[in-house]
C-alpha cells in the first residue's frame, strides 16, 4: 500500500527540466491563510489573450523551447477553454501549470514525455523509469480533458466518487488505464481514505507530495501565471504572495542572449540582492539584505544559507572584497558613509569613511578597477560614473558618462571578459550594454536577457568559476 502511495506521487513528477530546479529546501513557513487562489473558478483571460502571451515569448527567434504539441497553440488553447469551462477548473492556471511541466509545450529531449503523448501534466512521469508509465492520449483534446480532470479532483469537494458529475467522461486512453487511474486518485488507495480528493483547493496548496514533490511547485506555476495576467496589464497585487516563495535567480553563463544556465532561490519580495564570491572559491553567489538582516549562500544555487544582522533599515547593501584575501565583506551605506566590514557576522565596521553624496541620489557601486587585489568603489551620480581605487573618500581615478541612468537604466558591475578587471555596464528594460574599458562610449557587448522589463533585478556574478562575469536576473 505504502508503495502504491508513494507511486501516485511520483506519477505527478514534474518533467527533469522543473526537477533540476529543485536544488533547495529551506526551512518553509506555513502559506498565510489569506492567500488563496483557488484550483476552481472562472479564468480571467480569453484564448487570444493567453496567445498573445505565450506567442511574445515562445515566438522570438532564440527562445530555446519551441512549441512542439501536436495541435497548433490557438486550437490547444481552446481545448484548454473547453474543458477548463465543462470541469469548473480555471484554465488560464492550468496552461501556466502546463507550460511549467512540458516546457513551454517543447517536452525536450531529456524527459519523459514526447510531444506525441498529449500529456499535459507530466502524468505518470516516475522518477527512474524511463518513460514506462507515461501516460499517452490518443489527442490534444483527451489529454487536455485528462489535466483538467485531475485538477477537479484535487480542487472541487463535490466532485463524485465516480466522476458521474464530470462534465464529459473520464478522460480514456488507448489502454484504458486512465480512468481506473482516475477513480484510485479520487478515492484513495488505502483505508484512511482519500488522499487526493479536495487535497489542494488552492494552488498555493500544491506541491510538497501534492501534484509534485517540489516545495516551490505553486510558486512556479503561479509566478507563470502572473506574468500572462501582468502582460495584459490585469491586477496581480497580492498574486502570488505566498510567504514560501522564492525569489528565482536566472543565471547566464555566456555573454550572449538565450536561456538561463542555472537558477538559484533565494530572497523574497523587497530584499535587495546581491551576488560577491564570500569564501574565495572564485565563484560568485547570491546573498540578499533586507532591513539590516543579511541572507548569504556560498552555493550557486542559494542552498545552505546562513544569516546575520550588520545595517539597518534604509541602508544601501553592498559586498566586495576590502582587504585583498579574496574573499567578500560587506557593506552598507549610510547617509553618503560607508561602513566596510571585512567578515560575514555582525560586529563593527572595519573601515568607515565618507565618498560621494548618496543622501542626494548617488548610487554607490563596487568593482575591481585596476586589477590588483581588492575591490575598489564607486558612485554614479545623474549619468556619470565616478571610480575609485581605494577604500577612502577622495577623487575619483575613472570618471566618465555611460548609460543613461536617469532614465531608468540599471548599472552593473563585472569583469566581462575575464582579464582580471572589472569593466561597467547597464541594463535597459531587457538589453544588456556591457563595456571592458572604464570610459564612455559604445557597448563592447550587448545582447537580450530577461523578459520582464522592471520587474527583473539585474545581478552579474562569475557563477562558473572560469574569471568571466555574466548575467543574471532575479525574477519573481
Ligand atoms: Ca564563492
Ligand atoms: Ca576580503
Ligand atoms: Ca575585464
Ligand atoms: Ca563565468
Amino acid at each position: 500500500m505504502l508503495l502504491a502511495v508513494r507511486r501516485l506521487v511520483a506519477l505527478f513528477a514534474v518533467l527533469a527540466l522543473a526537477t533540476s530546479l529543485v536544488a533547495v529546501t529551506p526551512a518553509q513557513p506555513a502559506a498565510a491563510d489569506n492567500v488563496r487562489t483557488p484550483v476552481m473558478g472562472p479564468a480571467t483571460l480569453s484564448v487570444a489573450e493567453v496567445e498573445a502571451w505565450m506567442a511574445s515569448l515562445q515566438d522570438r527567434p532564440n527562445f530555446v523551447y519551441p512549441y512542439r504539441a501536436t495541435v497548433d497553440r490557438p486550437i490547444l488553447l481552446r481545448h484548454f477553454r473547453d474543458e477548463g469551462e465543462r470541469e469548473g477548473v480555471n484554465w488560464n492556471i492550468a496552461v501556466a501549470q502546463a507550460i511549467l511541466e512540458t516546457a513551454w509545450f517543447n517536452y525536450p529531449d531529456n524527459g519523459q514525455v514526447r510531444p506525441d503523448d498529449n500529456n499535459f501534466g507530466g502524468m505518470g512521469a516516475f522518477d527512474g523509469t524511463d518513460g514506462k508509465y507515461v501516460y499517452r492520449f490518443p489527442d490534444a483534446l483527451t489529454g487536455v480533458r485528462a489535466k483538467l480532470q485531475h485538477l477537479r479532483i484535487y480542487g472541487d469537494v463535490d466532485v463524485a466518487a465516480d466522476g458521474s458529475n464530470l462534465g464529459s467522461p473520464i478522460a480514456a486512453d488507448v489502454d484504458e488505464r486512465y480512468p481506473e487511474r482516475w477513480r484510485l486518485i479520487r478515492n484513495g488507495s488505502g483505508p484512511t481514505g482519500l488522499p487526493y480528493h479536495a487535497s489542494a483547493t488552492a494552488w498555493q496548496d500544491m506541491g510538497n507530495g501534492l501534484w509534485a514533490t517540489d516545495p516551490f511547485y505553486n510558486c512556479k506555476v503561479l509566478n507563470i501565471y502572473r506574468r500572462m495576467l501582468a502582460y495584459h496589464g490585469r491586477d496581480v497585487t497580492g498574486l502570488p504572495t505566498n510567504p514560501t516563495c522564492l525569489r528565482t535567480w536566472h543565471l547566464r553563463y555566456e555573454n550572449r542572449g538565450g536561456n538561463a544556465d542555472g537558477f538559484a532561490f533565494m530572497g523574497r519580495d523587497g530584499d535587495e540582492v546581491l551576488a560577491c564570491d564570500f569564501n574565495g572559491d572564485g565563484r560568485d553567489t547570491p546573498a540578499t539584505f533586507r532591513d539590516g538582516r543579511w541572507t548569504i549562500s556560498n552555493l550557486v544555487t542559494g542552498a545552505s544559507a546562513f544569516g546575520f544582522e550588520y545595517g539597518r533599515a534604509g541602508d544601501v547593501p553592498l559586498c566586495g572584497d576590502w582587504n585583498g584575501d579574496g574573499r567578500a565583506g560587506v557593506a552598507v551605506v549610510r547617509d553618503g558613509t560607508w561602513h566596510l566590514r571585512n567578515s560575514l557576522s555582525a560586529g563593527t565596521a572595519d573601515r568607515s569613511f565618507t565618498y560621494g553624496r548618496v543622501t542626494q541620489g548617488d548610487i554607490p557601486i563596487v568593482g575591481n578597477w585596476n586589477g590588483r587585489s581588492g575591490d575598489g568603489i564607486g558612485i554614479i551620480r545623474g549619468g556619470e560614473w565616478h571610480l575609485r581605487n581605494t577604500l577612502s573618500g577622495g577623487p575619483a581615478q575613472h570618471t566618465f558618462v555611460y548609460g543613461r541612468i536617469l532614465a531608468g537604466d540599471r548599472p552593473v558591475t563585472g569583469d566581462w571578459n575575464g582579464n582580471g578587471v572589472d569593466g561597467v555596464g547597464i541594463v535597459r528594460t531587457q538589453e544588456w550594454h556591457l563595456r571592458n574599458t572604464l570610459s564612455g562610449g559604445p557597448a563592447q557587448l550587448q545582447f537580450v536577457y530577461g523578459s520582464l522589463g522592471s520587474e527583473d533585478v539585474p545581478v552579474a556574478g562569475d557563477w562558473t568559476r572560469d574569471g568571466r562575469s555574466t548575467p543574471g536576473i532575479v525574477r519573481k
